[in-house]
Parts: structure tokens; C-alpha cells; sequence
């Protein structure tokens, strides 16, 4: 080793490396410098461990410049790895940042079924004309859903309602709200005025206008002297809250064997207001309830005497009133779980 050139080789090896640790841009690089420039064959190690070869006047000052070389690289390298470690922890920060001004994603909002809602209207109109609301059981004993109603078994009426059975012959699906008009009277007095909302099934096939799952409000009311007069005046002030002050309801004989008379109740068109269309198959005219004057077999059966009281009694379909409400031409959209459909009613 030239003594001469010692210090001269020094500060390019320190130049050097220190150029070369500016570089540095990850930690692996920073690995590879420390093992190139502190590792032990580093120059500034190798030219250490061969200090012995200097002439006996150099060996201190040339150690001492070569150990202040090797300091000042093993704190270059120290401030290098804290920077490369805070620059890692801010790009970690930057990444992982919260903006608290950016909008909010409004979280998606659910909305009542439109059954829903008109059953809840529909309750609502008749609570304001002073009937109460009732409940009662979706599996019903055939002696409610038939029998109590005046269809005994093997009675050809029993055709109008396609059941699906539970436990034949006893337990079935009810087909209809109407067990209620028994149930009620069985545990209340008269005066009754009364109605009851609830799911009904039938085993029937599904076409625009008949699903095989649907909802029904009965509507019940027995007291001395009710007449007919009372149930139209009960449904039409109902239609008009329902739908429009200027509907009109067509009352028509219908037959059902727990009311006598028994009719159905239709109202005018809601699309061709009366012109005949598609959706009232030409009619102008589209059916939305049964009712009828409550039969003397059924306030019997129910321990009411048929001479002191009277009664009326309708059954309708809010899917029906619904569809003429929004103008929904096709039931089977109310229970196909389609969202798009759903979320119109939000
Ligand atoms: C009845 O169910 C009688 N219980 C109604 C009644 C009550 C009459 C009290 C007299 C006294 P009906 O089967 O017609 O009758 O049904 C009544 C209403 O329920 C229909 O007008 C219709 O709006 C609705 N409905 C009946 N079947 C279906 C069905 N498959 N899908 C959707 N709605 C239906």
C-alpha cells in the first residue's frame, strides 16, 4: 500500500459509497450496500485487517482515518435504513388514508311491500269508520275454513276453494280470512265490528290475476238492524278512501254459502276509466271483494241468534286493489322478489 495515496484512496472509496448509498431505493438495496461497504470484505475492512503492512510511522494515522471512515459509513448507513423505514411508513399512511370530507356510500335502504302498504291503508280507512283489527291463524282446522261456514264435506262448494291440506282432513292452509268471522264471534258480543288481515293459499295455477299465496282483509260487522243499506254504504265510502271521491262500485249477486244474499263488488277501471281495456279484459269493470249478508247458520253456529242480530261480512284481495291502485298489470310481480319491481314503492 502507497502511504501517499492512502488518504487520497480513502476519500474516493468514502465518496463511493456514499454516492452509491444515495441510490439506495429499497431495502434489499440497502442490504446489498451494507454487505458491499461494512461487510467483511469491504475495502475499508480488508484495508483495517491489512493496516499491519503500512511502515510503523502510518499505521496509526491511516487506522484512525480508516475507523473514521467505517464510523461515518455505519451512521450513513443507520440514517439511510430510518428514512427508507419512515418513507415505507408514510406510503403505508398515504395508502391507508382517510378522507373524512369524501361523501359517504348511503347504505342501501329497504322499504315497505307494496301489500304492505295498501293493507296498512286499508286498515286504516276501516279503523277510521270504527271497526277494530283481529288476527288469527294461518293453518286453520277445516272446521273454520268450511264447516263453520256452512260447507260440510263433500258440499260442491268446497271446489271453489282448491285446498292445500296440513293434516287431511282436519288441518289445512286456510283459504281464506272468513274462519275469522267465526272466531271473532265465538269470543266477542255484538255489537262486532271488525277486520282481519292475513295471508291466505290455494293450490290453484298462477296466471296475471292469481297467485297461489296471497293476502286477504276480512271485514265483519253484526248488530241489531244491519241491512244491506249498510254494507254498500261501508264498501262504497271505502272505495272512494281507497282509490278515488268519483269511483264507482257495480254490487253484483255472487254466491258464497256463508252469506245470503251473497255478492261481489267491482269498481270502475282504473286505466280506461270505464272504456274497457286490457286489464279489465274489455269490461271497464274490475272485481275486488265478495261480501254479502252474513248467513243465519253462521251467527248460529257462532252463538248468535239470528233473530236479534244481523250481519255483513266482505273478503278482498289487496294484491287486487294494490294492482289498481299502482296499475300493476301482472300479480305474480308482488312475490317474484324482483327488486327492481320492489324498489318503485319505496
Ligand atoms: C272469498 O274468499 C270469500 N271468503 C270472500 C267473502 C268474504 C265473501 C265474506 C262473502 C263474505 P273469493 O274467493 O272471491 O271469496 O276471494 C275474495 C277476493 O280475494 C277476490 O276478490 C280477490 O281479490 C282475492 N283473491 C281470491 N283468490 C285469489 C288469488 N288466487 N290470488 C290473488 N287474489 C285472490
Amino acid at each position: 500500500m502507497n502511504d501517499r495515496l492512502i488518504p487520497e484512496q480513502l476519500a474516493q472509496l468514502r465518496e463511493r459509497a456514499l454516492a452509491a448509498l444515495a441510490a439506495v431505493d429499497s431495502t434489499d438495496a440497502l442490504e446489498r450496500w451494507r454487505v458491499e461497504y461494512l461487510g467483511r470484505r469491504a475495502a475499508v475492512n480488508t484495508f483495517l485487517r491489512e493496516l499491519g503492512q503500512l511502515p510503523p510511522a502510518d499505521r496509526r494515522a491511516a487506522g484512525q482515518a480508516a475507523n473514521a471512515l467505517k464510523a461515518e459509513l455505519e451512521a450513513a448507513y443507520a440514517a439511510r435504513a430510518q428514512a427508507l423505514k419512515d418513507a415505507e411508513l408514510a406510503a403505508l399512511l398515504e395508502r391507508e388514508r382517510l378522507d373524512v370530507t369524501l361523501p359517504g356510500r348511503p347504505p342501501a335502504l329497504g322499504g315497505l311491500h307494496p301489500t304492505t302498504l295498501v293493507v296498512e291503508r286499508i286498515l286504516e280507512i276501516f279503523r277510521d269508520l270504527g271497526f277494530r283489527v283481529a288476527e288469527g291463524p294461518e293453518v286453520e282446522l277445516d272446521y273454520y275454513n268450511f264447516e263453520a261456514l256452512n260447507i260440510p264435506p263433500e258440499h260442491p262448494a268446497r271446489d271453489m276453494w282448491d285446498t292445500f291440506y296440513v293434516r287431511p282432513p282436519d288441518i289445512v292452509l286456510r283459504t281464506h280470512t272468513s274462519p275469522n268471522q267465526v272466531r271473532v264471534m265465538e269470543r266477542t258480543r255484538p255489537p262486532v265490528r271488525v277486520v282481519v288481515p292475513g295471508r291466505c293459499y290455494r293450490y290453484e295455477a298462477q296466471d296475471a290475476s292469481h297467485e297461489w299465496m296471497f293476502y286477504q282483509v276480512e271485514g265483519l260487522a253484526v248488530d241489531r238492524g244491519l241491512t244491506m243499506a249498510d254494507l254498500k254504504g261501508v264498501l262504497t265510502t271505502f272505495a272512494r278512501e281507497m282509490f278515488w271521491p268519483d269511483v264507482q262500485c257495480r254490487f253484483r249477486c255472487d254466491y258464497f254459502p256463508f252469506v245470503e244474499p251473497g255478492l261481489d263488488m267491482s269498481i270502475t277501471c282504473h286505466l280506461c276509466r270505464g272504456a274497457g281495456c286490457r286489464v279489465c279484459k274489455g269490461t271497464g269493470w274490475i272485481e275486488l271483494l265478495g261480501a254479502g249478508m252474513v248467513h243465519p247458520f253462521v251467527l248460529r253456529r257462532a252463538g248468535y241468534d239470528p233473530d236479534e242480530v244481523t250481519g255483513f261480512a266482505f273478503g278482498m284481495g289487496p294484491e287486487r286493489i294494490a294492482m289498481v291502485k299502482y296499475g300493476i298489470e301482472d300479480i305474480r310481480l308482488f312475490y317474484g322478489n324482483d327488486l327492481r319491481f320492489l324498489e318503485q314503492f319505496r
